[in-house]
């Protein structure tokens, strides 16, 4: 089905008059799509999400509709005391009243609102952008910590569980398609040997959270620089978009995520790998707007793995798009061939500069 045959199903005023690509996800397509009636205009964001990678689309929904209920509480009764009007996407039904529609091949299409005056950058902007970010996520995270993880169920199995993505690895690296693969890339078994050097670093936080040291709460799962939405007026923070992943999880992975896709100034698919870097400043302006919003919870946790948060996600990124070039591209999308080595690569070129700064890292994060 093509999104603009879909989109007039949606319960939303007139007809849409144009619909078009949005953003960059690695997974899903999703298009913004202007509506009209005699009087009225409406965007709207209309998405289609990929069955094969969230197998069960009724539990997004379900986790939606759950994290929105709260959303709208919290932020009411805390709006006389906010410094700016938070937003977030929220669920349109179709004509029928239902959430999504299911396709018969499995993919399913929703709805979901716009926010308009806003916009999203995929790369940093400046300190000013990257201290937003922080306090966006910090605010996240304060607005999330009543919830019970009981209340949410697992939309995506096995997402950022380190030992699954390592078994997955293995697995792959048994293919005679990779072993081939391997064989004549030597970037390829370079990167494999990167990371395989590395596997107690990419396992540290999982290892943290079976020892007991940290706590599952709810987590966005995926708040990478391009998920934070910024006033066009103010560049204050709005809120967290690409609400898919929000499930039980790690905090300390979200601050990872954040830190290794907002500190690189060269992004992920970088035009020279000698470009990538973690930049110490934008770390710094980061945390002092995470800082802001966490130092106001109640459970922070007695350790610190905010490090080892910085440098596990990059590895984990890095090794998740190793093994999908591995095993032919099944997951993250590619615009040519060897996209996916490339961006592990680009990981790992990170992942040594972050290593390279752990001292001066430390003492940044110790003072979260
Ligand atoms: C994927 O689809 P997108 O771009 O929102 C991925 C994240 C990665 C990210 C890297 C569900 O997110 O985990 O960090 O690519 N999402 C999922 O750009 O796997
Ligand atoms: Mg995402």
């Amino acid at each position: 089905m093509r999104a603009d045959l879909i989109a007039s199903e949606f319960s939303l005023p007139g007809q849409p008059v144009a619909v078009r690509p949005f953003g960059a996800g690695n997974i899903n397509d999703t298009y913004l799509a202007i509506f009209r009636d005699g009087r009225n205009e409406q965007p709207a964001i209309i998405q289609k999400i990929r069955r094969k990678i969230f197998p069960e689309p009724a539990i997004i929904m379900h986790n939606l509709r759950e994290l929105s209920e709260h959303l709208q509480k919290s932020l009411s009764a805390n709006a006389a005391q906010a410094d700016r009007a938070w937003k977030f996407p929220e669920i349109i039904k179709t004509k029928k009243g239902a959430d999504f529609i299911a396709e018969p091949e499995g993919d399913i299409w929703r709805a979901l609102t716009f926010i308009p005056g806003a916009q999203t950058y995929e790369s940093v902007q400046s300190l000013a952008h990257a201290f937003e970010v922080g306090l966006v996520l910090g605010h996240f995270h304060r607005t999330v910590e009543p919830l019970p993880t009981t209340q949410f169920k697992l939309a995506l199995p096995g997402f950022h569980q380190a030992p699954q993505y390592w078994a997955n690895f293995e697995a792959v690296l048994q293919q005679p398609s990779a072993q081939a693969m391997l064989k004549i890339l030597p970037s390829a078994q370079i990167a494999k040997e990167f990371i395989v050097a590395r596997k107690g670093s990419l396992l540290a936080l999982s290892d943290a959270l079976a020892k007991g040291k940290l706590k599952l709460s709810i987590s966005h799962g995926d708040p990478k620089a391009g998920n934070v939405m910024i006033d066009n007026e103010t560049g204050r923070g709005v809120g967290l978009i690409d609400l898919d992943t929000v499930q039980p999880g790690l905090r300390e992975h979200d601050f990872g995520d954040a830190a290794r896709s907002l500190c690189n100034p060269a992004g992920e698919d970088p035009a020279n790998l000698g470009d990538v870097g973690l930049d110490l400043e934008l770390l710094k302006a980061f945390i002092d707007g995470y800082k802001i919003e966490v130092s106001q919870m109640q459970n922070r946790g007695s350790e610190n793995f905010y490090y080892e948060a910085i440098l596990g996600m990059t590895l984990e990124l890095g090794l998740r798009f190793l093994t999908d070039h591995l095993a032919g591209d099944r997951y993250f999308k590619v615009r040519k061939p060897g996209q996916n080595l490339y961006r592990a690569q680009a990981q790992f070129r990170l992942a040594e500069t972050i290593e390279k700064q752990e001292k001066e890292i430390r003492e940044l994060v110790r003072t979260i």
